[in-house]
């Protein structure tokens, strides 16, 4: 015959605690684009005109902040979305022989 009493405490002393979830947020990523000596100025311009939606008064700011310091930031996305811009950007700088890069890192 089973022990088991369904009306009685069952559980030996042990305290049961449910495990909390662990959801952590996707991980975000910064595209950005790299200074060269090469590319014209208005190629990158067009750049993130066309793939990142700036205005043309936004995407010279963003173009010159490059050219001054070196790098600079296109937009902030979830990995698969930032991978896709990277490579449509890279290819489309190479397709037109500039040597622009594109990369990305995560937030
Ligand atoms: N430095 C380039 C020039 O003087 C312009 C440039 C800006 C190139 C930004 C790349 O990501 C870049 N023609």
């Amino acid at each position: 015959m089973s022990d088991f009493d369904p009306f009685k405490d069952n559980d030996d002393g042990l305290a049961v605690q449910e495990a909390k979830p662990k959801l952590k947020r996707p991980p975000l990523y910064k595209v950005i684009l790299l200074n060269d000596d090469f590319t014209p100025m208005d190629f990158v311009i067009e750049i993130l005109m066309d793939f990142f939606a700036m205005s043309e008064q936004m995407a010279t700011q963003v173009m010159l902040q490059i050219h001054t310091r070196g790098v600079g930031v296109c937009g902030t996305y979830s990995k698969d979305v930032a991978e896709t811009k990277v490579y449509i950007v890279n290819e489309y700088s190479r397709a037109h022989q500039h040597p622009l890069l594109c990369s990305m890192e995560e937030v």
